[in-house]
């Protein structure tokens, strides 16, 4: 095989991303709904703002907007996470951050997979944020063996799945045929299946450590909880969801409205209440399961180092109110009074080097090219028209607001604590690598972007 005949990783994500969004659909049809409404609001956001159309046009985002989503799962063994790695890997998909969610009552660790290059983010951006059961955070030693045992024996990836990524190493691609077929197994882990492994005692015990516990460990597959796309206009959907029949979660997570977004702002339809069958059940008689939801986002510019300690102690300021998080009184308001402190407008963002930008040398910048523009500084040159400042839009997830996710989906209120510290390095030996630092990726791709508007200035 020569590797001409290889369809790129690219193509297989946006296959793979494209199948799992209609196997999804048929599963949850709540989630075509939110498909639905997502693409109104964004065509209405796109009429009524031209000048965010073009902006999001010249910057490459408008082709990616209808392709792009996100999803969750929730592993259970340190060998299913490190085949997951090579499975994304077939897609071009790598472990970007570390989020430890046990310190908001979860018992999970997580990283997200995702392009990482410009060019793949370009194609398709489809990330999957990938949760790790802690099992040594269940407190009964003789539960935890069980549940141990119980995901031990389970075998999540069919056996033309590994073969195909296997054949992907090996050869260093797979051709369309192979890349269709590999699509087909591999969406078979992220399938849900109505029937629990044990019975309902087994069950209910799990379910009574944490809902999670018995997510993870009671079902033959990771099945993928959310599918999430992206919208221009969080408010407006958040407003419209009830509208189209869709219970929306109580608020949005992340910062507030702003001019310049920054991060990630996200909220989701609680989780549906579904009919599972248990092993052994004579009677026959069937229990519930609640862990399937859908999730819109909006995503803004990625913030520097400062920017993102900023953005913490700002929301730590908001949540602590009171002790309140984010369920206390007018929380909306609370947060945009604390959020005027973070400058909201890019030059400023810029200039103060809280955000992160991409560098594009114009038309007039580059016919203006010789050694006179060579010195001349980033400020300069945008004033003078010859560069612009794309806003690099985040690609990543935000910890407390996956907490905040999880725990309006898992169907209780429950907020359990652990004591457990975060355990980057467990978890990177479990997934059988280091995840990359999302920071340094957004810093790297600022830098490329001036290196190329340098050489195309300096004539
Ligand atoms: C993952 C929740 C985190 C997000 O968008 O922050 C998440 C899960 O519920 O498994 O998807
Ligand atoms: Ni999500």
């Amino acid at each position: 095989m020569t590797s001409s005949q290889f369809v790129s990783p690219d193509e297989i994500r946006t296959r793979f991303s494209q199948a799992m969004s209609d196997m999804y659909r048929q599963e949850v049809p709540q989630y075509g709904t939110l498909l639905e409404l997502v693409a109104d609001v964004n065509a209405e956001v796109l009429a009524a703002d031209p000048s965010l159309k073009a902006q999001l046009g010249q910057a490459g985002e408008l082709e990616r907007l209808d392709l792009e989503r996100h999803g969750a799962i929730r592993l259970g063994t340190p060998e299913e996470l490190s085949t997951i790695r090579r499975v994304f890997g077939v897609m071009g998909m790598s472990p970007v951050g570390y989020y430890d969610l046990s310190v908001a009552g979860v018992p999970v660790h997580s990283t997200a997979f995702r392009p990482v290059t410009d060019k793949a983010l370009a194609i398709n951006p489809f990330r999957v944020f990938t949760s790790l059961l802690r099992l040594e955070l269940i407190d009964d030693p003789a539960l935890r063996a069980e549940a141990a045992a119980i995901l031990a024996k389970r075998r999540i990836f069919t056996e033309q799945a590994i073969a195909l990524t296997d054949k992907f190493e090996r050869e260093g691609g797979l051709n369309s045929a192979d890349a269709d077929a590999f699509v087909a197994q591999a969406l078979e882990t992220f399938r849900w299946h109505n029937a629990a492994t044990v019975d309902a005692q087994t069950y209910h015990r799990l379910h009574q450590a944490h809902r999670l516990i018995a997510d993870v460990v009671c079902f033959k597959g990771p099945h993928i909880n959310h599918l999430t796309p992206r919208t221009l206009d969080i408010d407006t959907a958040q407003v419209e969801m009830p509208k189209r029949g869709i219970a929306a979660k109580e608020v949005v997570e992340g910062p507030p409205r702003r001019d310049c977004p920054i991060l990630l702002r996200q909220t989701s339809f609680k989780a549906l209440v579904e009919t599972i069958a248990f092993q052994g059940a004579a009677d026959g008689t069937p229990g519930t399961h609640t862990a399937r939801f859908g999730e819109i986002e909006q995503r803004g510019v990625a913030l520097t180092q400062a920017g993102r300690a900023l953005y913490d102690r700002l929301l730590a300021q908001v949540r602590d109110v009171g002790q309140a998080g984010n369920a206390g009184q007018d929380y909306e308001g609370r947060l945009a009074s604390v959020f005027k402190e973070f400058p909201d407008d890019h030059t400023a963002l810029r200039q103060q080097g809280l955000a992160y930008y991409r560098y594009q040398a114009t038309d007039a910048g580059v016919a203006a090219a010789g050694p006179a523009l060579a010195g001349e500084s980033l400020d300069s040159l945008i004033a003078q028209g010859h560069v612009l400042a794309h806003p690099i839009v985040y690609e990543d997830f935000l910890p407390v607001s996956a907490a905040g996710i999880f725990q309006s989906n898992l169907g209780g209120t429950e907020q359990k604590s652990y004591t457990a510290n975060a355990a980057k390095a467990v978890f990177e030996q479990a997934l059988g690598s280091q995840v990359l630092d999302e920071i340094g990726l957004y810093e790297a791709a600022e830098r490329r972007s001036i290196e190329l508007v340098r050489t195309q200035l300096q004539g």
